[in-house]
């Protein structure tokens, strides 16, 4: 079919739509991510197919379609980081690259037939629940209306590249690039380059560009821990045995799973295994790097596992290359031929790379959203999200989230955190369907009761003991992690207890 056959079609479909014609959807899903492709897949597993997937842009991936930076891999271990249900035994490393991660996101694509349920170009710009009829209406932007009986928000917390508030931003004459959208045209050879930065992304990048600019200027503003990543190449035989007897492969995962899930006590709560992991990553720093001043501009001043924990074998020889330098002068503003530092030096370069992370929605929400009786969730996040289980809001019946409020892990892989939400999700939406109910709504009593736990437990963890990170709001509060081990999340996500929910 050609493009424009398609653009008319889905200019029909669209009006069709907005006179209120089209029966709705049973389910859709925002965002064509590894959470809005995962729940498709089981709610195909479960036999709901009357699926629509709504995805902003023109490929399927989220984050690992955005984030090509030269170096972007995961840090955590490929056979940990992916689905149970869909192991891979051709990963060729043990952290895989990005590309790697989005050839294995398509090839979901193509072994579970996800194509046809997805809508490319489709940017959703507010959701509400109409009450009356028992559906959940999506307005796009450009027009046009997408309904379904059960939404599922799937647009992943960092989807959004954040560009800081820096005075003179816009007065640089010079290319800027953010990590997340990454500008693969421009040749970094023999330029000038700052990045501002040092997380997860910076870590990453930072050894990749020093081998090609003519000089590197690495702007910290604050040191991170950082252990060791001990990646490895994936030989041919451990691949063909995983393919022969994929229980091995699930027995490496386990023991992955779990040596991850040790890692809790010292990165969650303050143990003696967190003085140990701070001495391990200390004595990484003092073999790594030998000039004591660098040594001490690079020491954390907070304890480990309050901001993420980096990963990385070849940062701190990077940092020390003859072509690098760091620099930890607060950053005044940003002038047209570069950087100007607190203590008055211009640092001048051509491109600026801003590893500045993303605008993670701690509070508010990502588009409108409007439950029973006009209710905003934006309104009532505002001052910090909260949900039951991290996947329901009072209110708001019939809508779920992955990755929502207090779901995010420290120690563990995402995908375990996600697939559990999945299955929880899957039986909500099953007991919608099966029971022909209108309204799934959970009970804002049970949700006050799970989110005076999660902050009672909060209080006395690692993220909550004085860094700032952007897990915490600007007043502190934690609207990102869940306070416990993987192992306690996933029993908790096994239950579906239909009396914490009003059914209507
Ligand atoms: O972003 P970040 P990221 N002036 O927000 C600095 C995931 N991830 O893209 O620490 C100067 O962590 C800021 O400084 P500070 C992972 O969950 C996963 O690196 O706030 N500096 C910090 O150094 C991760 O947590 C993988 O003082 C400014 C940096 O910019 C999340 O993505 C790989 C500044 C931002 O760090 C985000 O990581 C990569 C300013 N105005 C990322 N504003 C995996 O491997 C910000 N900074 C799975």
């Amino acid at each position: 079919m050609s493009p424009t056959a398609v653009t008319r079609k889905t200019a029909a479909r669209r009006s069709r739509a907005a006179r209120g014609k089209v029966k709705p959807a049973d389910v859709l899903i925002v965002g064509a991510g590894f959470a809005g492709l995962g729940t498709a897949i089981r709610l195909l597993a479960a036999g709901i197919d009357n699926i629509v997937i709504l995805e902003r842009g023109s490929e399927v991936g989220g984050t690992w379609r955005d984030n090509s930076y030269p170096g972007a891999a995961c840090d955590i271990p490929s056979n940990l980081y992916s689905f149970s249900f869909a192991q891979n035994p051709q990963w060729s490393r043990g952290y895989s690259g990005s590309g790697e991660i989005l050839g294995y996101i398509r090839h979901l694509v193509a072994h579970y037939k996800l194509g046809r349920l997805i809508r490319f170009g489709h940017t959703v710009t507010g959701l509400a629940f109409d009450a009356e009829q028992g559906v959940w209406n999506a307005s796009l932007a450009g027009g046009g209306v997408v309904s379904a009986r059960a939404a599922v928000m799937a647009q992943g917390p960092l989807s959004n590249a954040s560009f800081p508030d820096i005075a003179g931003i816009e007065r640089f004459k010079g290319h800027k690039i953010h990590s997340a959208r990454w500008d693969h045209g421009y040749d970094f050879t023999g330029k000038r380059v700052a990045v501002i930065g040092t997380g997860a992304s910076a870590v990453q990048i930072i050894p990749e560009l020093v081998g090609k600019a003519a000089r590197l200027k690495v702007f910290q503003r604050t040191p991170a821990w950082v252990l060791p990543r001990l990646d490895y190449s994936a030989p041919d035989w451990s691949k063909a045995v995983f393919r022969r007897v994929p229980a091995t492969q699930s027995l490496v995962r386990e023991v992955m799973y779990w040596a991850h899930e040790s890692m809790a006590f010292g990165m969650i709560w303050n143990t003696p295994m967190t003085t140990l992991l701070q001495g391990v990553s200390s004595r990484f720093l003092r073999r790594q790097v030998r000039d004591p001043w660098m040594r001490r501009q690079l020491a954390p001043d907070f304890r480990i596992g309050c901001k993420r924990v980096l990963m990385s074998s070849d940062y701190y020889r990077a940092l020390q290359r003859d072509n690098c330098e760091l620099i930890t002068w607060p950053i005044a503003g940003i002038v047209e031929k570069g950087i100007r530092t607190s203590e008055g030096l211009e640092h001048q370069v051509d491109c600026i790379v801003f590893a500045t992370g993303f605008e993670v929605s701690k509070s508010g929400t990502p588009f409108p959203i409007t439950g029973l009786d006009g209710r905003k969730l934006g309104a009532e996040w505002a001052r910090g999200a909260q949900a039951y289980k991290s996947v329901n809001v009072a209110g708001y019946p019939n809508l779920f989230m992955t990755f929502g409020p207090n779901s995010g892990p420290g120690h563990n892989s995402a995908l375990v955190y996600m697939e559990s939400q999945i299955d929880y999700i899957v039986r909500g939406i099953g007991t919608i369907l099966r029971q022909d109910l209108k309204q799934l709504d959970v009970r804002a009593e049970a949700q006050v009761r799970y989110n005076k736990g999660i902050q009672k437990r909060l209080a006395t963890t690692n993220w909550n003991s004085g860094c700032k990170s952007w897990y915490l709001t600007e007043d502190g509060y934690n609207a990102t992690m869940y306070p416990g081990f993987a192992t306690q999340f996933k029993r908790q996500m096994k239950t579906f207890a239909q009396q914490d929910y009003r059914a209507l």
